[in-house]
């Protein structure tokens, strides 16, 4: 409760910040895009963590009024880099919201955005209840020209059902597969199924917490597209962000 009062007034004041997490291609490493995660400094709690705070502000409203800032600062960063795109995390009730497409589109076009530099990132719990409407959403959203990636992808029910009943352009392999890929032979196997899969229907795979070196040749040797990982970058301070995008682009 405290949280959620605190986290009311933390838009005004200035309070949060977005940080950018590279997304870098196979070949030279270069940086195709950033994701942007959410930051909370409270004058009260001091540093939080959003695997805290979303799900509060999940139980309230105020995950919409969050979300709108987060959409909106992601877009001014794009004015500032060279051709990346931005990866946005939605959380369900977001993305359930009555007329999330007409919302997300409005945003865009007041920013004077091209869609296709907006890739929305969605966790399979997020389409899970309704099958449904939740296809009708992502169809349109990928007809208005944005990219859709499913997050943490192998976590949740039905992942595979989720991928042949999608319009999707991305699968993000959760960061537990990449853990255990020396560790047991599940987890590689997993994780070169799931980039197998992901190439054979013309989607883009990436890997995320690449932390090592290991890691990083495994996942090329398998034929990984893309990564994301503390061995690469960790989520960098906007302005770095914008210095690193024109450096390795
Ligand atoms: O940096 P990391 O601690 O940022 O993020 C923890 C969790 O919070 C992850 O599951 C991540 O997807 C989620 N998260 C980070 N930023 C956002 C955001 O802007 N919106 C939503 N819905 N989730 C976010
Ligand atoms: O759920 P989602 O994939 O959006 O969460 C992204 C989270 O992963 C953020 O908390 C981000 O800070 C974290 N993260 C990014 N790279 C790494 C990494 O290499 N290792 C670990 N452990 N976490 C990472
Ligand atoms: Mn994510
Ligand atoms: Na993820």
């Amino acid at each position: 409760r405290q949280i959620e009062g605190g986290l009311s007034k933390a838009i005004a004041n200035g309070e949060l910040r977005l940080v950018f997490q590279p997304i870098v291609a196979r070949e030279k490493l270069e940086i195709v895009a950033f994701e942007a995660l959410l930051r909370w400094k409270s004058p009260e709690y001091g540093n939080i963590s959003p695997a805290m705070f979303i799900p509060i502000a999940e139980e309230s409203n105020l995950i919409h009024e969050l979300g709108d800032w987060v959409i909106d600062e992601a877009l001014e960063m794009l004015q500032q880099w060279p051709g990346q795109y931005v990866s946005v995390n939605f959380s369900p009730r977001q993305f359930r919201r009555q007329n999330f497409v007409g919302h997300v589109v409005e945003r865009v076009q007041r920013a004077g955005i091209e869609p296709h530099r907006v890739q929305i990132e969605i966790t399979e719990t997020a389409i899970f209840d309704n099958a449904e409407r939740a296809a009708d959403t992502l169809y349109r959203l990928r007809q208005m020209g944005f990219r859709i990636a499913l997050d943490d992808f192998g976590t949740g029910y039905s992942s595979l059902y989720n991928i042949r009943k999608f319009a999707l352009d991305c699968l993000k392999i959760d960061r537990s597969f990449i853990d255990g890929m020396g560790k047991e032979r599940e987890s590689a196997a997993i994780v070169h199924s799931i980039i197998h899969l992901g190439r054979a229907l013309g989607l883009e795979v990436v890997a995320e917490g690449v932390e090592t070196e290991a890691h990083l040749q495994a996942l090329r040797l398998a034929g990984c597209s893309h990564y994301q990982g503390y061995y690469l970058a960790r989520p960098l301070e906007a302005d770095v962000a914008t210095e690193v995008a024109h450096e390795r682009y």
